[in-house]
């Protein structure tokens, strides 16, 4: 019995079959205008889930609003983090939230995170969005309840796709091991996952054999008939001896004509216009207010703009991308310049590509798009990141040149004992695609924004380290690394359009840092500027010297123009797009003719700041030498959601702020105020 009060015990509300009906179907209503508003995520699985979000919320589950940390409710577990929005409305439903509030996801410092968090907003349990370690948060839920005498369940929802990580299957067998009968996994099998049908992608069925081998006990039920729904879940409270997982076979884009089914819908929203039919189809139209819906979810969207306009830096001019009528650049996804060099390198019979469920997004699929002779050298791993990290290292023993890639979080992170020891140690010719790193992924959410991916990479001996700042220079890293580059090696890119500032003449020698030199403005931003090469750079006597890397460079070069028309600054900025091995001498005369280094990067502090001043801390040429330092980057937190843009602001890593930052830099250098620093140590130091 569901929504009790857990003073009283008594129930707060109990739905039949057909209010459940219809709560799934309002519910759907509700999550069409979530993601029409939010502009992304995902529609297609959460539509799926939904008839068990109702009952288990609704119905099932034992819980209380009014007490949402009650020691006996029920847990459920969303290991599909992606379907966060099924479980906002559920929640809502249930009387946790309100249901206007869900309008609010995604968007930036809401409680209704692209993937859930459950700091955030009482009734989440956890904070997932990793696809594999649902179930065994689970287990230690399930395992904490045995060890603490409760009798609460555990539910894990978990989508058929998501099988195909290793660690559901270690989950699997800890369940039964411990004999977990207060464990319920629900598999959401609507047979499509981003790359296409699971089947194809990674065939994981005989679900139910699989389950049976490792212990478990299994009921295959259709999760869209909510009496079989009910019943299953209802058995499945009382069910005893061993885990119980329920394989519910549903559709993809449940209740919606033109989703139901489609694989492209998994990471899509509806239009104005697909909303509108959408609520139509599902008959719910005329009972959402879904104007008053979007107004408040624009209001808080205006709040937001007002809120980081504030955060802004302000100077004389408005610098910003593209508003003055001079100085403009193309924005072009750093992606897409992978996607270009692997379709122009594919030929080589050596290259194998590794999908890994998110390849169209990553542009790793021009590795074969058009060209089916390619295919069979196309391999499909599915959503195995570990595995898959060591199959390259396999691959690679064999002379072949392998190269994967997904979010740089799980391309860099979750599998790195796995670079470590299969790649990095045997030394293996194997490029890994940092995807999507940065803040700057956005919407998505912490879990998705890697800000830590460039300390592990930079951190292992025999890994090469690239960081590429623009669409152009991201192909021309790829093609060197892919066919002239032994050993290991790892290129981080972005996923939001960002300024292209090199052209085909713009040097790139891997290594080696680029100087860039504002000259004077012009119409765009690559005529403004003047690039060439560390090595062949003279020293102009600048005021100060900024090292980005990434997408960070088109920042710093529009903080040189700031600063040269503000305050009449000279800056050498150096595109290190190597930070490993890095450009020790760039960094050296950078520091010794300058005097001041500021870095930049799009990452946790120290991928790249530490490593600069790593260098200049142990260089003799600069013993004796007064040099002052600062950095912009993330300073120790997880990221948020919110727009791409919009983070950059929020975590302080834009033009303006490295601006400002220089401003301040160059004012202790001119004013050998190299004592402030002291006073401030010996302050903290007394009280
Ligand atoms: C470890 C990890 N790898 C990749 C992703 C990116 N991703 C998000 S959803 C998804 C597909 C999930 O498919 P499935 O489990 O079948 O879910 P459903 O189709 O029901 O949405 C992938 C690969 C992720 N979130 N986590």
């Amino acid at each position: 019995m569901a929504l009790k009060n857990s003073v009283t015990g008594e129930v707060r509300r109990s739905y039949n079959i057909t209010e459940l009906e219809d709560a799934a179907r309002l519910m759907r209503g509700y999550d069409l205008v979530a993601l029409n508003a939010a502009g992304s995520g995902h529609a297609g699985g959460t539509l799926s889930i939904m008839d068990i979000t109702a009952t288990l919320y609704l119905r099932v589950a034992n819980h209380d609003p009014q007490n949402p940390d009650w020691a006996d409710r029920d847990r459920v577990i969303w290991s599909t983090g992606h379907k966060a929005p099924s479980l906002y409305i559920g929640l809502a439903f249930a009387g946790f939230c309100p249901i206007e509030d869900v309008v609010l996801l995604r968007k930036l410092g809401s409680p209704y995170q692209g993937h859930p968090h459950w700091l955030k907003l009482e009734g989440v349990e956890v904070s997932t969005g990793s696809l594999g370690q649902g179930l065994s948060i689970a287990v230690g839920i399930a395992l904490a309840g045995k060890l603490n005498g409760k009798n609460y369940k555990t539910f894990c929802i978990m989508g058929d796709g998501e099988q195909q990580e290793g660690q559901v299957w270690e989950a699997a067998m800890a369940a039964s091991h411990h004999g977990l009968d207060n464990l319920v996994a629900i598999v959401d099998c609507n047979r499509l996952q981003i790359d296409g049908p699971v089947a194809e992608v990674m065939n994981v069925e005989p679900l139910e054999d699989k389950y049976r081998s490792f212990g478990w006990d299994v009921h295959r039920i259709d999760g869209h008939n909510m009496q079989q729904v009910v019943e299953a879940l209802e058995a499945a409270k009382e069910h005893q001896g061993k885990p119980l997982v329920l394989l519910a076979d549903t559709v993809k884009g449940k209740g919606v004509s033109f989703m139901e089914n489609v694989a492209g819908w998994h990471g899509k929203t509806p239009s104005a216009e697909e909303l509108k039919k959408g609520l139509e189809e599902l008959g719910v139209a005329h009972r959402i207010p879904v104007e008053a819906l979007l107004e408040k979810a624009r209001n808080y969207q205006g709040a937001i703009d007002r809120k980081l306009h504030h955060k802004m830096p302000e100077f004389n001019h408005d610098y910003w991308w593209n508003r003055a009528l001079n100085m403009k650049v193309k924005m072009e996804p750093t992606r897409k310049g992978f996607g270009q060099a692997l379709a122009e390198h594919g030929g080589d019979e050596r290259v194998v590509c590794l999908g890994l469920d998110i390849s169209g997004s990553i542009t790793i699929s021009d590795f074969y798009t058009g060209k089916p002779e390619r295919k069979n050298r196309w391999l499909s791993m599915g959503i195995a990141e570990q595995s898959a990290t060591s199959v390259a290292a396999g691959l690679a023993r064999e002379g072949k040149l392998p190269v994967f890639g997904t979010y740089a979080t799980f391309a860099a992170a979750r599998n790195l004992d796995q670079i470590r020891t299969s790649i990095c140690y045997g030394e293996f010719n194997v490029m890994i695609a940092g995807a999507h790193g940065g803040v700057s992924v956005g919407p998505d959410g912490a879990t998705h924004q890697a800000l830590e991916d460039l300390f592990a990479m930079c951190g292992l001996p025999n890994m090469s380290v690239v960081v590429p700042c623009d669409s152009v220079e991201t192909r021309k890293a790829t093609s060197h690394l892919l066919l002239e580059h032994k050993g290991p090696k790892y290129l981080r890119f972005a996923r939001e359009a960002t300024p292209v500032v090199t052209d085909e003449k713009t040097p790139f020698v891997f290594g080696r840092a680029n100087v860039i030199r504002f000259r004077k403005p012009g119409d765009s931003f690559l005529d403004a500027f003047e690039t060439m090469l560390e090595s062949k750079y003279g020293d102009e006597g600048e005021d100060l010297s900024i090292i980005a890397c990434g997408p960070m460079v088109p920042e710093a070069i529009r903080a040189a123009w700031i600063l040269k028309r503000e305050f009449g600054y000279e800056t050498r900025v150096l595109n290190m797009h190597t930070l490993k091995p890095i450009d020790e001498r760039a960094i050296i005369w950078a520091a010794k003719q300058t005097g001041v280094i500021l870095t930049a990067e799009e990452h946790q502090i120290g991928a790249l700041a530490w490593r600069v001043s790593n260098v200049i801390t142990s260089s003799p040429v600069l013993y004796g030498q007064p040099v002052v330092t600062g950095a912009i980057d993330v300073k120790d937190r997880f990221g948020d959601s919110g727009a791409p843009w919009e983070l950059i602001k929020e975590f302080e890593v834009s033009a303006e702020h490295i601006a400002r930052k220089a401003v301040e830099l160059v004012d202790l250098k001119k004013n050998h105020r190299v004592t402030v620093a002291e006073d401030l140590l010996t302050g903290s130091h007394r009280s």
